[in-house]
């Protein structure tokens, strides 16, 4: 393997010379994946597949790389080629589905609503976290009309447990940055809209302060817009993101949700910043959820503050529609 390496480098250093083109200098790059037939590959096709997995893995070290395959990278793309494959079914065979994590009044521990959020359960391996497959779906320009599933499942669930178990439940759906500018989610918030699935002042779209990053000007008039259609809107992660605090006068936002990080100080009596955080809030008059209450001991604090919300392990994992229903619908 040490001479196909020789090798590489010598082909490299004879292409990687300038070529001159009509006046113009042109500057090659060779970049090199390798893989040895028998023992890594048996097929041309399976060759090619993977030679080309240690070109990418070379390439994103930087160009000029020369590459072997690893077993690592292998069992990766495998992986990686494995979910895609899936990820095209598996709306229709509901392996992906919303679970649905409670949102409870603090003062009298009453169900207010509760947050949608996408699971997906693969048939071969097992929970796949969203972190892997949304990249993927974003890849296999998937993203759209999983983005716009999510919406109206969540937004038809809504209205039928406002029927079944309370009229005043909410439901909060997360939006991503890339999502919140897309023609095709204000068009999913206006089919809601004239559709009548649900009232939209029963429906908080959240979004991370990452938000803000984008160019401010369209973002406040979307943000207008989707106000306008008469949705609530909401900053997740409250705290984590993005540093500046100007936009939050300039956003017209409902909601913060505060960021466990923040909660998770209480254990050491760290609770400054979760203190400043809900006084701000207040001022903004903001509603306020903590979430990711784990303890008793948080919960006794947040009591003693001015959040009216919470969301933990401590009432409630998410849970899937059958274990909803067990749970808060009494007959
Ligand atoms: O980014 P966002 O806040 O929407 O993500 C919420 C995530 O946090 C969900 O995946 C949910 O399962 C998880 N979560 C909710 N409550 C808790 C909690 O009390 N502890 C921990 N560790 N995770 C939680
Ligand atoms: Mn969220």
């Amino acid at each position: 393997s040490n001479l196909l390496f020789q090798y590489a480098r010598k082909l490299q250093q004879a292409l990687q010379r300038p070529y001159y083109i009509n006046g113009h200098s042109l500057i090659v790059s060779c970049t090199f994946g390798i893989t040895v037939y028998p023992s890594e590959a048996k097929t041309l096709e399976d060759l090619y597949r993977r030679s080309e997995t240690a070109l990418y893995a070379g390439k994103s070290i930087g160009t000029g790389t020369i590459q072997y395959l690893t077993h690592e990278m292998d069992t990766q793309f495998t992986r990686k080629i494995q979910l895609e494959r899936s990820l095209f079914t598996a709306l229709e065979d509901q392996s992906l589905y919303l679970a649905y994590q409670p949102i409870i009044e603090l003062q009298s521990q009453a169900v207010k609503g509760f947050e949608a959020l996408l699971r997906w359960n693969h048939t071969a391996l097992g929970n796949i976290p969203p972190d892997e497959f949304i990249p993927l779906a974003e890849e296999a320009s998937l993203i759209t009309p999983i983005n716009n599933w999510v919406i109206i499942e969540a937004c038809e669930q809504l209205a039928k447990w406002q029927q079944t178990i309370d009229p005043e439940l909410t439901m909060a759906i997360n939006i991503s940055p890339h999502q919140f500018q897309s023609d095709s989610f204000i068009r999913t918030l206006q089919h809601i809209v004239t559709e009548r699935l649900v009232s939209p002042s029963s429906v908080t779209l959240e979004m991370t302060e990452n938000i803000a990053i984008l160019q401010t000007q369209r973002t406040v008039e979307r943000m207008h817009l989707i106000k306008s259609l008469g949705f609530r809107l909401s900053i997740d992660d409250f705290g984590t993101g993005y540093s500046s605090l100007q936009y939050l006068s300039a956003f017209p936002i409902d909601e913060l949700k505060i960021d466990k990080v923040f909660i998770d100080g209480l254990a050491k009596n760290d609770h400054a910043l979760l203190d400043s955080i809900i006084q701000l809030g207040r001022n903004l008059e903001l509603n306020l959820v903590a979430e990711g209450v784990e303890t008793e001991h948080a919960l006794t604090y947040l009591k003693t503050t001015d959040c009216q919300y919470m969301q933990g392990f401590i009432f409630s994992e998410p849970l899937s529609v059958q274990d909803v229903e067990k749970r808060f619908l009494t007959p």
